[in-house]
């Protein structure tokens, strides 16, 4: 098995302090930091995500598994210059206003930062202002809305409806998701997508952006 693969599947395990060593020694054996991302960590992600989204891996597995891509990430960081960092494109995400569920979308974050998007995570109960705002700010390519309470999901159309009020709603996708979300909600309340999980979000926000 080639180091590359090796790193992949210490991801794949979780394997936080063998991710770190494997990485650096990638790094002091002179290997193309970008390669060590692409072919080591990120492989690695992608089988995360997919076993993720089959139900064959679970949240804590999840979440080690990003905290040991992260781990090499860090490593890798100050070797690449800003331009050299391939990024997949600019999402912000936030859970929706009255809502202080953030697990699930912690998890999508690190699964997008972990398949090479900028990430801007306004955190809980932000209101439609607030996104709008932000919108102005950080002009990401995509928004992503999460609610886990049937109460507080109704603020994701208030959402989208504050986007068109300032004139911006064609200029993002919006995305949402969340335990209480479904495909027809999105239709409903004029989203560009729904995601039922972390795996699926990253697709769906590679797609929008393509
Ligand atoms: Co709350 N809670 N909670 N809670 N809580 C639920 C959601 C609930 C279903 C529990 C129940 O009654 N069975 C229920 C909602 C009922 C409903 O509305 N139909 C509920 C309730 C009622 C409440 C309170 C009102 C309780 C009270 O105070 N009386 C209160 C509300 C507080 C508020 O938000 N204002 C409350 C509070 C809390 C805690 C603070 C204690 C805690 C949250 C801690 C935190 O997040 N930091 C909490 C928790 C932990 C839960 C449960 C048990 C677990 C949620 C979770 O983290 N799941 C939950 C019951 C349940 O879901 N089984 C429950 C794990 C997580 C990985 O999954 O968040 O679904 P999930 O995220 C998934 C997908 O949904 C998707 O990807 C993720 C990864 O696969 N996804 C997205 C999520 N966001 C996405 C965004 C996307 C795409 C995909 O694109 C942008």
């Amino acid at each position: 098995m080639s180091d590359f693969s090796s790193l992949a599947e210490l991801v794949i395990n979780g394997n936080y302090n063998g991710a770190k060593d494997l990485t650096q020694k990638l790094i002091d054996s002179g290997a193309d930091p970008i390669e060590i991302i692409n072919q080591g960590l990120m492989a690695g992600m992608d089988v995360v995500g997919v076993r993720f989204k089959a139900g064959d891996m679970f949240v804590p597995e999840v979440m080690m598994s990003a905290r040991a891509m992260s781990t090499g990430i860090e490593l890798l960081k100050p070797l690449i210059a800003d331009s050299d960092m391939p990024s997949a494109g600019k999402v912000l995400i936030g859970t929706v206003k009255g809502d202080l569920h953030d697990i699930g979308k912690k998890l999508v974050v690190m699964m997008l930062e972990s398949a090479g998007f900028d990430v801007v995570d306004l955190g809980v109960d932000i209101d439609p202002d607030a996104f709008v705002n932000a919108v102005k700010e950080h002009s990401p390519q995509v928004i992503g809305l999460s609610a886990l309470l049937t109460t507080t999901m109704l603020s994701m159309k208030d959402t989208i409806e504050a986007l068109k009020e300032e004139g911006l709603r064609d200029k993002v996708k919006v995305i949402i998701g969340g335990a209480p979300i479904s495909q027809s909600f999105a239709d409903e309340i004029g989203a560009d997508g729904y995601a039922s999980d972390a795996g699926t979000a990253t697709e769906l926000c590679r797609n929008l952006i393509a």
